[in-house]
């Protein structure tokens, strides 16, 4: 979508002398001058603390903060009374496992997830196995990403409490079949978590379509800025939920020795909570809702569908994930046989190529892998084929500069 880059300011600067090509998406988005102007108008004419003061200020900032809560509940499909403002997708994920999961895992239970998991998904789930003398299961998958359904017959039992699974791995890209798995967990009773960080801010994404019971995703991977996220919550799962932090305005009446509690989902967002984020993170959700998601998943599917045959030009490089781009998302990461990550990345970086390198926080996926490192590109709303082909072409100078000698010269090259 090139029309939409000038809405992104930090796209026209220069990285090392050369136009900045931003592909670690996957990591965080870039931020359209909307966001970044709501943050500043926010500073500028509201500032004030929510759901506390009479004074004007006071009533303009709640009112925003809770019209925003609604447009991410829209944006969902959920109601607005399940959306709880945390700081990412990691606290969402923690807030489930110190609260419900505390309440709910009993010793001999089990904790079904997936060997993809970013460690948001996974150490959390470890934690409350440990504490509760539970135990964590894997469905098992290829290393293509795909997960074996057929294995749920003996992995889903009555012991089964919550299955957790990211929606999209941050490695592979592999999209995973929430859906169909949510259905089966519930059959047998469990709760299904779903790690929304890399879905939600590329596919149309609907609780009621996928019938899962948590939701958590970031707001700075959806072009709003870091510090905010929001985990959905099942509103009668909320309810039987007890508070995460107790403090400021989560508690209705408050004694000596006692307290009750708020409404929900305050109730679950004690203190002063990112006001200003969450007003951008509204902002962020018009601007997605306006290019429509739908055509934000079709870019994404172009883009990676290019990328992807491109990347088969790349001399012993292997590419991870699905080959069908109905079944990934814009995340491609890769791996040479000869160079190591992190020199590609480093190269890349002084042409002015953004991508991450390293294990993303997944490193029982790179064990499967067996790799230690990949090089990662992730693209979205803003990045265009032009940009792919540099990526690709620099990485095969990148190639060349790294392999030796007479290996250099002897492989045809396009320089
Ligand atoms: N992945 C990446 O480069 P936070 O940091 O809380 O916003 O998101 C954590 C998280 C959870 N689940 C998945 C699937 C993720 O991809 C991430 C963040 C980034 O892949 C940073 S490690």
């Amino acid at each position: 979508m090139v029309s939409i880059r000038k809405d992104f300011p930090i796209l026209s600067r220069q990285v090392r002398g050369k136009p900045l090509v931003y592909l670690d998406n996957a990591a965080t988005s870039q931020k359209p001058r909307a966001v970044i102007q709501a943050l500043s108008e926010y500073y500028e004419q509201h500032n004030a603390n929510v759901h506390r003061a009479v004074h004007t200020l006071g009533q303009e900032v709640t009112e925003r903060y809770e019209e925003a809560r609604q447009k991410v509940a829209d944006f969902i499909g959920a109601p607005a009374e399940g959306i709880i403002f945390t700081r990412g997708t990691t606290e969402a994920i923690n807030l489930v496992s110190y609260t419900w999961a505390e309440a709910n895992i009993s010793p001999g239970d089990e904790i079904l997830t997936t060997p993809m998991e970013h460690h948001s998904n996974l150490l959390p789930w470890q934690r409350v196995a440990q504490a509760r003398g539970a135990s964590l299961k894997f469905i098992p998958m290829s290393p293509q990403g795909t997960l074996s359904l057929s294995a749920l017959d003996t992995l889903l039992t009555e012991r089964t409490k919550l299955v957790a699974l990211t929606h999209m791995s941050n490695v592979l890209g592999a999209i995973t079949p929430v859906k169909e798995i949510a259905r089966r967990a519930h059959e047998k009773g469990a709760l299904v978590l779903v790690d929304g960080a890399q879905s939600v801010p590329h596919i149309p994404v609907d609780v009621k379509d996928l019938d899962c019971d948590f939701l958590a995703f970031s707001g700075h991977k959806m072009l709003a800025p870091t510090g905010i996220g929001v985990l959905y919550v099942r509103p009668q799962v909320l309810e039987t939920m007890e508070p995460f932090q107790l403090g400021g305005e989560m508690a209705r009446e408050v004694w000596l020795d006692r307290a009750t509690w708020n409404d929900l989902p305050i109730r679950f967002e004690a203190g002063t909570p990112n006001i200003a984020g969450a007003i951008a993170l509204g902002v962020a959700v018009d601007y997605l809702r306006n290019l429509g998601m739908e055509r934000v998943r079709e870019h994404e599917i172009q883009l990676t569908g290019y990328a992807l045959v491109r990347f088969q030009e790349l001399p012993n490089t292997e590419v991870f994930g699905p080959w069908d781009t109905q079944q990934r998302g814009g995340i491609i990461s890769f791996c040479h046989t000869g160079v190591h990550s992190h020199d590609l990345g480093t190269f890349l970086d002084h042409e002015g190529v953004a991508i991450r390198v390293g294990h993303h926080c997944a490193m029982p996926l790179m064990e499967l892998l067996k790799v230690s490192a990949t090089g990662r590109a992730s693209f979205y709303i803003y990045n265009i084929k032009a940009e792919v082909d540099l990526l690709v072409e620099t990485l095969q100078k990148a190639i060349r500069y790294f392999t030796p000698g007479p290996r250099r010269v002897a492989r045809p090259t396009n320089s």
